[in-house]
């Protein structure tokens, strides 16, 4: 049986099966890309509610996991030669998943940085900028109420990067054409997120990106997605 010992968050959060893969996460849309991801793979795993409303990711437990303090974080118990690994940043674990099956990523060299420089492109742009249209336009929209300017700016980048993708799915089922891989993964659970958790979906004009929408809906159509969707259940 594996020794977990040494990772400070499993004395809050016990490891009741600790050779499974352990997720500490929310369903939230970065935190969906490492459920769905596990289901896609089969992966056996023990999933842990981190719960904003206690602060639960900004706790020392979660932060010796993730000194960002931020879902997802996960231990793998066999990591890299067979030792446990600790990993944060979602991209990075769907990389690390990815490698570790070798599935969801291309077998080809030049099919897997495409797949990875799509990945990026929904770290560094989809994620931070749908992000903070969120935040400006939901959460947030009390404080500029006298100023659209930040609204205005992150929704506008937001609509760019939307339709970034409007023009890389012209003729593609999936970002990679016939292979659905982590790219997809990283990505549409934001576009679908700011539907869900916003209610920006006519804002940001999604009825004018078919070729996106009707990708988001071939996904939410996998058994995987639906299941890890809503993984870890909310209290
Ligand atoms: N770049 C990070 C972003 C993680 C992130 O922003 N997670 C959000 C939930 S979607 C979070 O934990 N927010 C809580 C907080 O900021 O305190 C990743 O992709 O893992």
């Amino acid at each position: 049986m594996a020794d977990l010992s040494s990772f400070p968050i499993t004395t809050r959060w016990p490891a009741t099966r600790p050779d499974a893969i352990q997720l500490y996460s929310l369903p939230t849309p970065n935190g969906v890309k490492i459920s769905i991801a596990l289901e896609e793979l089969g992966l056996d795993y023990e999933p842990h509610l981190i719960s904003f409303g206690t602060n639960d990711q900004k706790s020392p437990e979660f932060v010796s996991l993730n000194p960002n303090g931020r879902i997802p974080a996960i231990i793998d118990p066999n990591g890299p030669e067979g030792k446990p690994i600790g990993l944060f940043e979602s991209g990075a674990i769907l990389v690390y998943l990815a490698e570790k099956t070798g599935k969801l990523l291309p077998a080809s060299a030049a099919g897997r940085y495409e797949t990875l420089a799509w990945v990026m492109f929904q770290m560094g742009g989809v994620g931070p900028m749908f992000g903070q249209f969120g935040h400006f336009f939901k959460f947030a929209a009390d404080k500029v109420a006298n100023n659209p300017y930040p609204m205005e700016r992150y929704r506008d980048e937001s609509k760019r990067l939307l339709s970034v993708l409007e023009t890389r799915l012209e003729g593609r089922q999936w970002l990679m054409g016939d292979d659905y891989t982590i790219a997809d993964i990283a990505t549409f659970p934001w576009i679908e997120g700011a539907r869900k958790f916003y209610g920006g979906d006519q804002v940001l004009d999604y009825a004018s990106f078919p070729n996106v929408m009707a990708w988001v809906a071939r996904a939410l159509e996998r058994p995987a997605v639906k299941t890890g969707m809503e993984i870890p259940k909310r209290d």
